[in-house]
C-alpha cells in the first residue's frame, strides 16, 4: 500500500472573511466550512490535505518553498495577489511541487483588473468561477495525477 497523496492548501489574502461580506461574489460559505469540506474530500480520496490561510506574501512564499519534500501538490488561491505578485510566481517555478491556482469567481466576469494572474502562468492548471468546486477540482485532480506518477 503506498503512503497517501499530501496536499497543501493555500488561501491567500482577505479569504479568511469568505462568509462575512460580499457573498454575492464569493458565496455565503465561509473559509471553516470550506476547509471542512476539503477535509472531507481528502478522506474520501485517502490523502492527507494540510491547510493555511495568510495576509501575508512572504508566508505564502515560505510555505511554497517548504512543500518541497513534504507535500505531492500545492492548492493555491493566491487571493489579490493573484494579478501582482512576481515574487509568488518565481516561489512556484523555484519548486519542483505540481500547484494548481484556485479561484471562487470567475476573474474574467469581474473587473478588468483581475483578468490577468501572474501566478497562475507558473502552475500546471487553473480553475475558476466554480466556487468551493474550484477547490475540490484541484485537490482531486493532484491526488489523481500523484498516484499515476508512482503506479
Ligand atoms: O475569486 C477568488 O477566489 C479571488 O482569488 C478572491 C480574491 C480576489 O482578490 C481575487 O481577484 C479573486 C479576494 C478574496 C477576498 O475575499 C473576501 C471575502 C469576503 C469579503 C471580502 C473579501
Amino acid at each position: 500500500m503506498s503512503a497517501p497523496p499530501r496536499v497543501l492548501v493555500i488561501h491567500g489574502p482577505n479569504l479568511n472573511l469568505l462568509g462575512q461580506r460580499e457573498p454575492g461574489i464569493y458565496g455565503s460559505q465561509t473559509l471553516a466550512e470550506l476547509d471542512a469540506s476539503l477535509h472531507a474530500l481528502a478522506a474520501e480520496l485517502a490523502a492527507e490535505v494540510t491547510i493555511r490561510q495568510s495576509n501575508h506574501e512572504g508566508e505564502i512564499i515560505g510555505w511554497i518553498h517548504g512543500a518541497v519534500g513534504t507535500c505531492d501538490g500545492i492548492v493555491l488561491n493566491p487571493g489579490g495577489y493573484t494579478h501582482t505578485s512576481v515574487a509568488i510566481h518565481d516561489a512556484l517555478r523555484a519548486v519542483t511541487v505540481p500547484a494548481v491556482e484556485v479561484h471562487l469567481s470567475n476573474l474574467y466576469r469581474r473587473e478588468s483588473l483581475r483578468h490577468t494572474s501572474v501566478t497562475g502562468v507558473a502552475c500546471v492548471g487553473v480553475v475558476m468561477g466554480l466556487g468551493a468546486a474550484s477547490y475540490h477540482l484541484a485537490l482531486r485532480h493532484l491526488v489523481d495525477e500523484h498516484r499515476r506518477r508512482s503506479a
